[in-house]
């Protein structure tokens, strides 16, 4: 592959822009190389400048289920852009968004709020948390991701654990002592958090856990946080920004049946746009400015262009759920294949799946938690990185990320994965 183009501009691009990126994981800084310059995106396949074209297993970090440039978001864009970029005043198309969500969340999600991106969705969730119960603390776990607000880089998964700093230096003490760690599927763990203090406002967590690569929790384990958390009058949160109609229509929460008192989405819901919610009971989201007195606000909030492709993807989602179960057939087949080929080349590989979502650890054990996650061979995975992308499969660019199957991912994109899978495996064994 020719990759001149993206060289030149990725240099440029660091002359003016810090590590030449906007999100420090697209640097491509754990896996080596340089980060194709992406030209267009096509259904499952992204093109980069110099007209590489790549199997997109990443989009956008999950946002596009539908893939690359699907004509009816497409459509609602262009429709809400004809109309005026921002208005900074409310509009029904907000409304039209917030209804579809809550009906599909009837006893969780009664109100909500939209903001621009998963950390505030995420920071405005623990504000509120924190207002209802008039506590200050929160519980989160070791290597679980919850954007970027500076109480939540405490053993942060993501781009944190990727370069080897789950917690942010810039952040003082004073603001993290806050927050109690608990270990993922360890719910003695989270009893000795309740033991430790009694001013605990919320438990935090990703039932799905994309940031450490793909953690899911055990269903027994979600649910005895449930009860932990109402048993000391704490909010529980799901974090299902990216799990969230993408495990499933009702992600971790129709996979599970464990209702949070919270939940914050982004991704899926902006159709590729950027946005983020969170909501819940009526009683709780009703602590919120102007109904009560925790403030948090945004001039681009409920932007409509954003609510509009946010729109169009919920209604194509909401009248095709059967489209989830063809996707996990997808990801099973493309970890079942990825498993094959390691095991004749003699890779220790472990594989899981979520609906869309997928995630393999060079690793000899199954991960179920951090510790497990950080035992992985990070230099297997950045060599496996580069003889994918060089035969032109484009994955999450760090062990510590999480894949995503598409609507436009075909089978044959998917049995074509595996046979370069097996390719690269054999030439890195
Ligand atoms: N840490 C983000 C995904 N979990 C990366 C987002 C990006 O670089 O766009």
């Amino acid at each position: 592959m020719e990759h001149s183009k993206s060289i030149e501009a990725f240099e440029e691009a660091k002359r003016y822009i810090v590590g030449g990126v906007n999100s420090p994981v697209r640097a491509f800084n754990s896996v080596g190389g340089t980060p194709p310059f992406i030209e267009r995106g096509d259904g499952g396949y992204l093109i980069d400048i110099d007209g590489n074209r790549y199997i997109d297993y990443v989009q956008s970090w999950g946002p596009l289920i539908l893939g690359h440039t699907d004509e009816r978001i497409q459509k609602a864009v262009k429709d809400a852009v004809e109309k005026g970029l921002s208005f900074g005043a409310p509009t029904e198309t907000e409304t039209e968004l917030a209804k579809k969500i809550v009906s599909l969340f009837p006893n969780v999600v009664e109100k909500l709020r939209f903001v621009n991106s998963g950390t505030e969705a995420v920071m405005s969730a623990i504000r509120l948390a924190r207002g209802f119960t008039g506590k200050d603390d929160i519980v989160k776990f070791e290597g679980n991701y919850h954007g970027h607000s500076d109480s939540l880089l405490v053993q942060a998964g993501s781009g944190a654990t990727t370069f080897g700093k789950p917690s942010s230096s810039g952040v003082p003490q004073d603001f993290t002592n806050h927050t109690l760690l608990a270990k993922y599927n360890d719910i003695e763990s989270v009893k000795k958090a309740f033991e430790e203090s009694n001013n605990i406002a919320c438990v935090i967590i990703e039932p799905i856990a994309g940031n450490m690569g793909l953690v899911p929790a055990e269903k027994s384990f979600l649910e005895e946080l449930r009860e932990i958390t109402k048993e000391n009058g704490a909010i529980l949160i799901f974090d299902e920004v990216m799990s969230g109609f993408r495990a499933g229509l009702r992600g971790a929460i129709g996979i599970t049946g464990v209702e949070p008192d919270l939940v914050t989405f982004g991704k899926v819901i902006g159709g590729g746009m950027p946005v983020g919610a969170f909501g819940g009971k009526g009683e709780i989201m009703d602590y919120l400015s102007p109904n009560g007195g925790v403030y948090q606000a945004g001039t681009l909030s409920g932007n409509p262009i954003a609510m509009s492709a946010g729109n169009a993807m919920l209604d194509i989602l909401m009248e095709n759920e059967g489209v989830y179960s063809v996707l996990e057939n997808r990801a099973k087949r493309l970890m079942e294949g990825f498993d094959e080929v390691a095991k004749r080349h003699g890779i220790p590989l472990q594989t899981e799946y979520r609906g869309s979502m997928f995630g393999f650890f060079f690793n000899e054990n199954r991960v179920k938690n951090f510790d497990d996650a950080l035992k992985s061979d990070t230099k297997m995975f950045a060599k496996f990185h580069r003889g994918m992308l060089e035969q032109g499969v484009y994955l999450a660019c760090s062990q510590f990320e999480t894949g995503f199957i598409s609507t436009a991912t075909s089978d044959n994109m998917v049995e074509k994965t595996i046979d370069i899978a097996d390719k690269v495996m054999k030439s890195i064994r």
